[in-house]
């Protein structure tokens, strides 16, 4: 069957209700279509009621929230979070704090696209929104309840993620580049290629992240974080694949750990876990390859299936407060997007410049490419 045909299919079973909105959303990508086409296809077919910005995440306009619950359950990366953020918030709203982490923004969607609910606040990074706002996984936010707006810098406002700010609130930004023992390393680390190099053979790491991995030799080869070329792909992989026989793991933020003992001494890693393990051993530097590495904002959101919506607001609002932000700055290591916290950090972690930015990039939604991408790390990790 042609794929037009397959996609009138598709749009006839949506419009007879014998699929959601997510599995059409779904199906269509899988068809070829990108996630934009896709969500305009839902809409053309009138299959978006419910689903538009502008709606409050209570499930009308504007609608008011219920009134404030006595639970929140928070779903987000580890070792991103000051120590007393969610117990001061316990303490002055009287609302108890449930928190999980993953290690990936895959492994969280998976997670959400397996069915979990129950979760009030996720954390993704910027790429991932359009993935879950098509599918419907997250819902519009009531902004009535989001007064601490105005802290937000502009800068991260109306993100390319998230234009007209209408499902998120950005919580922290970072880098992903090098760590490294700089009592162990001896020669420069400047470069993607240390990965190759056979002097640190299982003394090295690279993330536990088919974006990070593949990004790094793309960037590595003069090419983009988000390339979809077959052969930039195929080439990547193949420099994926020998930087493995170097490697001892593929691991993200608990890596940490053996960068302080040692057994690990160079890493793929986020600048704020680096500044993390720095503090307990101070032998540790970072780098921005010379040949660029990723730069990224989380965003918190609220799927459509939290049962706590209000404290899932008021907490989002609370992280919004200058000095709420700031603490979570200095416990974390990255980047604020909130302008009055910025001030009253202990370190401040400035904004890249135009010239750092040429070799920054942010990952976007890579559509129908996902698959590829995906196929791809599946490959490299049992090669
Ligand atoms: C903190 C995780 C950083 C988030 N451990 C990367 N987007």
């Amino acid at each position: 069957m042609s794929t037009r045909k397959q996609l009138e299919r598709l749009v006839g079973q949506l419009e007879r209700g014998g699929i959601s909105r997510r599995d059409f959303v779904w199906r269509a990508m899988a068809l070829g279509l990108s996630v934009s086409s896709a969500g305009a296809l839902l809409s053309a077919c009138g299959g978006d009621k419910g689903g538009q910005a502008g709606e409050g995440v209570g499930g009308q306009a504007g609608a008011d929230l219920d009134s404030l619950e006595k639970e929140l359950h928070i779903y987000n990366w580890s070792d991103y979070i000051a120590d007393d953020t969610a117990p001061n918030f316990e303490k002055e709203f009287g609302v108890k704090v449930t928190y999980d982490t993953y290690e990936s923004n895959e492994e969280m969607v998976a997670k959400l696209q397996a069915g979990a609910t129950g979760y009030d606040i996720i954390v993704p990074s910027g790429y991932i929104l359009p993935v879950l706002v098509a599918t419907d996984l997250i819902g519009p936010l009531n902004k009535k309840y989001l007064t601490n707006w105005g802290n937000v810098a502009s800068i991260f406002q109306n993100l390319p993620s998230d234009p007209g700010n209408t499902h998120s609130v950005p919580w922290q930004w970072g880098t992903s580049g090098i760590a490294y023992r700089t009592d162990k390393v001896k020669s420069p680390v400047d470069s993607w290629a240390v990965f190759h190099d056979p002097q640190f053979r299982g003394k090295m790491t690279m993330m536990d992240d088919g974006r990070e991995v593949i990004g790094a030799f793309l960037r590595y080869r003069g090419h983009s974080l988000n390339s979809t070329d077959p052969q930039q792909l195929a080439k990547s992989k193949a420099d994926a694949v020998q930087a493995k026989k170097q490697l001892k793991a593929y691991l993200s933020a608990p890596v940490k750990a053996q960068l302080i003992s040692g057994d690990v001494w160079i890493s793929q890693l986020w600048n704020g876990d680096t500044t993390q393990a720095k503090a307990e051993q101070p032998n540790l530097g970072y780098v921005v390859p010379k040949e660029g590495c990723t730069i990224w904002g989380d965003l918190m959101c609220v799927p459509r299936s939290a049962p706590n919506k209000r404290a899932a607001h008021e907490w989002m609002n609370y992280i919004l407060r200058p000095e709420v932000g700031a603490a979570l700055s200095n416990a974390t290591g990255y980047g604020t997007p909130n302008a009055a916290s910025a001030k009253l950090l202990d370190t401040p972690i400035p904004y890249p410049t135009e010239e750092e930015l040429k070799r920054l990039e942010y990952q976007v939604d890579l559509g129908r490419d996902t698959a590829t991408w995906d196929q791809i790390w599946t490959e490299i990790k049992s090669a």
